[in-house]
């Protein structure tokens, strides 16, 4: 593609050179035959001096995976911007019972200074838990390390064992310093294994009676949580646990009681959802329930799995009240965006699910990307053997874990595991690269270069990303949508999620506003580099 090739040029070649194997085009070259399967670098490090979208591994780890447990206390060891940056705002929907305790709403911080990086900031996490448990008596905590506690040493777990000692509750401390890893990525991981190690499992009495389930890779930004729950419980599923948004930490004891994970965000979750499999025989299932006909696609899947004929009499007729009650407004929002374009660049999950959304009402997905999803997350999971492992994605700990004789269960035979295997994603995720459309453009990492460069060549009518880069979008005259928080609207999954996706489309994308920007670079001569000198300025 030629836009591509003049991206490439103009890069010096050291970057060239990494930059090209993180962009395809979907299909090319295959129309002659033989192009095999689509390969793309992920997960590696991003060239210095790249104006990358990415964010650490303590941002994947207390931002993402922890924060959103709201019965815990999730004190951050370090400096109070990281602490501000991971404060749930996105994230702090969390709904309680009387008598339930919920703390999404504070931000426990350190507030690491000069002082203690020199001399050592462990007597202040001491001091910080005690202030913690004697204010709020929290069932359990979590402590985040973030970059300085790394580089000067401080212990953090031995000042959770000390803790843990003194006071009588879990307190879990997490060694995701920032540069631990490439991206978040290697924060999901650090969060996934200690809670795997030291909070599911917990509790042997959990009741995993009825059509039980997790809900692994679901945060609630915009209360998607709660859409997708009340559907699944109007069609009679239990929700064990969610993992993790509006989730407790007292439900994820019981988790490994559950009959089905179910996974939404793959990239995030995969490894709880991979040792659960292995541990208890609980098998898990791909899901999106962003999009309408993704999530009747996902209640069938579901319904096959039990395959209990009441529960799918109940899925149909629900499926068919709700898809009801949207049709209309659906049909309407169709008809003023139907045949746009549309660019998806999120994190690690959301360019693949989004696409089938945009498609219920006319929006093509022209280019789709992932920060930083691995290459298992493109390409699909049956490459993961060839995955290379590098230095960065060593410094990752890989839990071994056994299965345990006491509580493994198979809900199904290993005949009619590979029996549905062929029916519904069981155990599996095809990746980005398989569900897009030929001719989309796939980039990894993308960043604010190509990104102005794809939307002067490409025209995209919406370009669906973060915060980093929303405004430098609009300034090019396209609207963008904010996919990470939704502007802070929503919910966009489900049914009535679908309808509220499909009003902020098509208002945003039929403002009169785009047409009407006239770029800065346009009206701002550059500097020519003279200095001004004396009063004439
Ligand atoms: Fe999963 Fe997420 Fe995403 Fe993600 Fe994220 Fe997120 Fe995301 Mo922002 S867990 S990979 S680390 S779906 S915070 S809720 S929106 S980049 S695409």
């Amino acid at each position: 593609m030629k836009v591509i090739d003049e991206i490439l040029e103009s890069y010096p070649a050291k970057v060239m050179k990494n930059r090209k194997g993180h962009m395809l085009v979907k299909g090319e070259g295959c129309e002659t035959g033989g192009c095999g399967k689509q390969k793309i670098d992920a997960n590696s490090r991003t060239m210095p001096g790249v104006m990358t979208n990415r964010g650490c591994a303590y941002a994947g780890c207390k931002g993402v995976v922890l924060g959103p447990l709201k019965d815990m206390i999730h004190i951050v060891h370090g400096p109070i911007g990281c602490s501000y940056y991971a404060w749930g705002t996105r994230r702090n929907k969390g709904r309680i019972n009387a008598g339930e305790q919920n703390f999404l709403n504070y931000a426990f911080s350190t507030d690491m200074q000069d002082s203690d990086v020199v001399f050592g900031g462990e007597k202040k996490l001491d001091q910080a838990i005690k202030e913690a448990v004697e204010t709020f008596h929290p069932k359990a905590i979590t402590i985040s390390a973030t970059c300085p506690v790394g580089l000067i040493g401080d212990d953090i777990n031995a000042a959770a064992a000390r803790a843990q000692k003194a006071y009588g509750i879990p307190v879990l401390a997490f060694s995701c310093e920032g540069y631990k890893g490439v991206s978040q990525s290697a924060g999901h991981h650090i969060a996934n294994n200690k809670l795997m190690r030291d909070v599911i499992g917990k509790n042997p009495d959990a009741n995993g009676e009825g059509f039980s389930i997790n809900i692994l890779g679901e945060y609630n930004i915009g209360g998607d949580g709660w859409e997708i729950g009340r559907i699944l419980s109007k069609i009679g599923y239990k929700v064990m646990s969610i993992m993790t948004g509006d989730g407790t930490y007292e439900d994820l004891t019981g988790a490994h009681k559950a009959k089905l994970n179910i996974v939404q965000c793959h990239r995030s979750i995969n490894y709880i959802a991979e040792m659960l499999e292995k541990k208890y025989g609980t098998p898990w299932l791909k899901v999106n329930f962003i999009g309408v006909e993704a999530t009747m696609r996902t209640l069938r899947d579901m319904a096959t799995y039990f395959g209990d004929a009441e529960l799918t009499a109940k899925t149909e007729a629900v499926i068919k009240e709700e898809y009801e009650s949207i049709q209309d407004d659906m049909a309407d929002y169709k008809e003023m965006v139907n045949g746009k374009k549309a660019c998806l660049f999120v994190g690690g999950s959301r360019s693949d699910h989004y696409q089938e959304l945009l498609k219920d009402i006319g929006v093509s997905t022209i280019l789709a990307g992932f920060e930083f999803a691995h290459r298992d997350d493109y390409e699909g999971r049956d490459i993961i053997p060839d995955i290379k492992i590098d230095a960065d994605s060593r410094n990752i700990e890989e839990l071994a874990v056994e299965k345990d004789e006491k509580n493994y269960k198979l809900y199904l035979t290993p005949e009619q595991y590979e029996e549905l295997k062929t029916k519904i994603p069981l155990g599996n995720y095809e990746g980005l690269i398989s569900l897009s459309e030929n001719g989309t453009v796939i980039v990894d990492d993308l960043n604010h270069f190509e990104t102005e460069k794809f939307i002067n060549a490409l025209k995209p009518d919406l370009f669906a990303s973060g915060i980093k880069d929303k405004y430098m979008i609009q300034k090019m005259g396209v609207f963008s949508k904010q996919l990470h928080s939704y502007d802070y609207s929503g919910p966009y999954a489900g049914f009535k999620g679908a309808v509220n996706f499909a009003r902020d489309i098509a208002m945003g994308i039929t403002s009169p506003t785009w047409k009407l920007v006239t770029p800065p670079w346009k009206v701002v001569k550059p500097l020519t580099g003279t200095v001004a000198v004396g009063g004439d300025l």
